[in-house]
């Protein structure tokens, strides 16, 4: 877990780098204005793009919110905080700074000079992981469009909406990339990333996590833990890519993307402390009619979400990944920092997988295992999350506890799928899972209960009962802050 994501968004700005340039129609720090055809191109997605918000975007009507906008890219001081109306956010393409001598860091064209065009034999690869990341972004805008109704608070209405415009941004970031760098079928994928809709049964979205509905707002804490932090691994390894303007916008992309997770470790942290009081002060579990969330169902919610959002790393064995890498489109986690030759033409390593009932494991080589290596350091770090929640309970006094479940737990992808493998990594047949999943993922009853808590507390300052105040505000604001004014007229 980085500093950005325990410590919230960073203060506000104070150096001069790197400004992006906010007189322009669409705010870049890439020169639209010295390209005549992309800027006109990306001005007529522009308006597609605004009325995709307007009907896929958030459904509480609100006057104002307080966000934070990219004002520039360097290291320190790149955001303002500031009340906007939600349509009038200022959504913009902005790139980290170039560094003239960046050098490829890995596969076979590793030590070459970093592309700053595509090259042709890579064209369709690339294209074909822009369009995967790009699809994802509005997908969760989309999954997310009603939960402003259900708010526990003005605080963390704020922080879902930041949420939204960022992942709104994030799409920008791919279809200038798809605009610039793709001709014309760059931009017929542009179109098409407003044209699949999650959960749309004739043109769902790409990924199985993007069309799953996000119920309440134990789910949308989840999500933005679990899967926003997917995002946090992808994007890891596309700024590591040989093409440099992928790499660039990733690098920042990741910049915004450390406050998602902050929304959804200490979300689900103050639902846990919450629980825990009321576990506490009733001494029972069972604290459903005293307003809380029993343990037992957050523990559904994250048995649910951890197993979707593994799935998202593709199959453990996948010769995409090793084309990727090989051909430098797509590094590894930390790729500077691994201790290898970087080529991996000789490397192994162990993976698990199931045969006659039983885990067991096998040696296989490391360029075709990349999305298990990747998928590895997403699931310790989630561990991280998980253990600070349980020291919560502990500091309360409540000897149950959170686990995160086996990696085969759930899957629909990979290894693991087509067979059963508990919480605790045993392997089932058929009757023995269909017998106990009740109790490791959440049902209608389980859903229908959190959903019964999820009454909206629209008052500044307050909190719905299910869930804890944050320590802090946003911005170094207060906690009762004024974070958005609702358009009153709009409430029904
Ligand atoms: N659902 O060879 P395989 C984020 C497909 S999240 C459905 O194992 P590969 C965000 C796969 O496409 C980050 N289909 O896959 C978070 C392939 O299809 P084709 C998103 C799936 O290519 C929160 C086939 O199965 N970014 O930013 O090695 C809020 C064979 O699979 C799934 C990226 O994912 C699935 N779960 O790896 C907002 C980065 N998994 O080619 C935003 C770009 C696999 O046979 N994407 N398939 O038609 C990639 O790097 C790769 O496409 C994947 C899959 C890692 C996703
Ligand atoms: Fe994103
Ligand atoms: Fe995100």
């Amino acid at each position: 877990m980085s500093t950005d994501e325990r410590t919230g968004p960073a203060p506000a700005p104070t150096g001069p780098l790197s400004r992006i340039d906010y007189s322009e129609r669409i705010p870049n720090n890439v020169d639209l204005a010295g390209d005549r055809r992309l800027q006109r191109a990306l001005e007529g997605w522009q308006p597609k793009f605004l009325d995709w918000w307007k009907q896929l975007g958030p459904a509480l009507p609100t006057k104002d919110v307080y966000l934070r906008t990219a004002i520039a890219v360097g290291r320190d001081g790149w955001a303002h905080f500031a009340h906007v109306p939600m349509e009038q956010y200022r959504w913009g393409i902005f790139l980290a700074e170039r560094d003239p001598d960046r050098v490829v860091t890995f596969g076979k064209h590793k030590g070459e000079p970093a592309w700053q065009e595509v090259p042709g034999e890579h064209r369709a690869a690339l294209l074909r992981l822009i369009v995967v990341q790009g699809d994802t972004e509005p997908a969760s805008v989309e999954q997310q469009r009603v939960l402003g109704n259900t708010a526990p608070s003005i605080y963390d209405l704020r922080n879902l909406f930041q949420v939204n415009v960022e992942e709104g941004r994030h799409l920008w970031a791919m279809v200038y990339l798809l605009h610039a760098y793709f001709g014309r079928e760059g931009r017929e994928e542009a179109e098409q990333l407003l044209k699949r809709n999650s959960g749309d049964l004739d043109a769902p979205r790409i990924l199985g996590a993007f069309n799953e509905a996000t119920t309440d707002w134990l789910q949308f804490f989840m999500f933005t833990y679990f899967t926003d932090r997917d995002g946090k691994y992808q994007l890891g390894t596309l700024k590591e890519s040989a093409f440099d303007p992928l790499a660039r916008t990733c690098q920042f992309m990741l910049k915004e993307e450390a406050h998602h997770m902050f929304v959804g470790v200490t979300g689900v942290q103050r639902t846990v402390e919450r629980t825990a009081q009321l576990m506490a002060a009733h001494r029972t579990k069972d604290i459903l009619a005293y307003g809380g969330i029993p343990l037992d169902i957050i523990q559904k919610y994250l048995n649910f979400q951890y197993s979707v959002s593994m799935d998202l790393f593709g199959s453990e064995q996948s010769t995409n990944a090793g084309n990727y890498y090989s051909a430098g489109l797509k590094g590894r986690w930390m790729e500077t920092r691994r201790k290898d030759d970087h080529v991996l033409i000789d490397a192994t390593r162990q993976m698990t997988y199931v045969d006659g009932g039983e885990l067991r494991t096998r040696t296989v080589p490391l360029l075709s295992a990349l999305n298990l290596d990747l998928r590895d350091e997403y699931a310790a770090d989630c561990a991280a999350g998980v253990k600070r929640w349980n020291q919560v309970l502990e500091a309360a006094g409540v000897t149950e506890r959170l686990i995160l479940p086996h990696e085969g737990f759930n899957r629909k992808v990979g290894a693991y799928a087509g067979h059963h493998v508990s919480p605790a990594g045993e392997v089932l047949d058929d009757e023995a899972w269909h017998a106990r999943v009740d109790g490791w993922l959440p049902g209608d009853a389980d859903r229908a209960a959190v959903a019964s808590l999820m009454v909206p507390e629209y008052e500044y300052g307050r909190f719905a009962g299910w869930i804890a105040p944050p320590r802090t505000g946003i911005n170094d604001q207060p906690v009762e802050f004024d974070y958005v004014h609702l358009l009153e007229e709009g409430l029904v």
